[in-house]
């Protein structure tokens, strides 16, 4: 069995900052525990709008505190988020995703992410990155 703890994590090198200014991500389980998917816990700052777009990932998005709105951009539909919404990437959806206030989210991926992965031009993660050292 592994066992994490939120705190203990946070400060250590699996707490990652976007470079855009928008979120940080604390990577509870990756790829290198074997369970075939990731887990994070991570929290949207308050005025982040961005688009997102994981070509090569599915993601499961839940909301545990904080008010916002994800908008996919096929069809243009906007849904309220607020603590107990989830939202599935289910057909890798090209989306926005807005903060009216700090959103605490808990995230899976599958694959699993390695660790270090930021979003790139298109607002996805590719595969194949390193992973952290822990
Ligand atoms: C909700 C979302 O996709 N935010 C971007 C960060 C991502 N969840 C991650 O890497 O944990």
């Amino acid at each position: 069995m592994i066992v994490r703890n939120l705190p203990e994590a946070k400060a250590s090198n699996r707490r990652i900052v976007s470079p855009d200014g928008n979120w940080e991500s604390t990577r509870l389980l990756l790829k290198d525990d074997g369970m075939g998917f990731s887990f994070h816990i991570t929290t949207i700052y308050t005025g982040a709008d961005f688009q997102m777009h994981y070509q090569n990932h599915l993601e499961a998005v839940y909301c545990i505190s904080g008010r916002g709105e994800v908008e996919t951009l096929d069809d243009e539909k906007k849904h309220p988020i607020e603590p107990g919404t989830i939202y599935i990437l289910d057909k890798h959806d090209k989306h926005v995703l807005r903060a009216f206030e700090e959103m605490t989210m808990a995230c899976v991926f599958n694959p699993p992410l390695h660790g270090k992965e930021v979003h790139n031009a298109e607002g996805a993660y590719e595969l194949g990155a390193d992973p952290i050292d822990v």
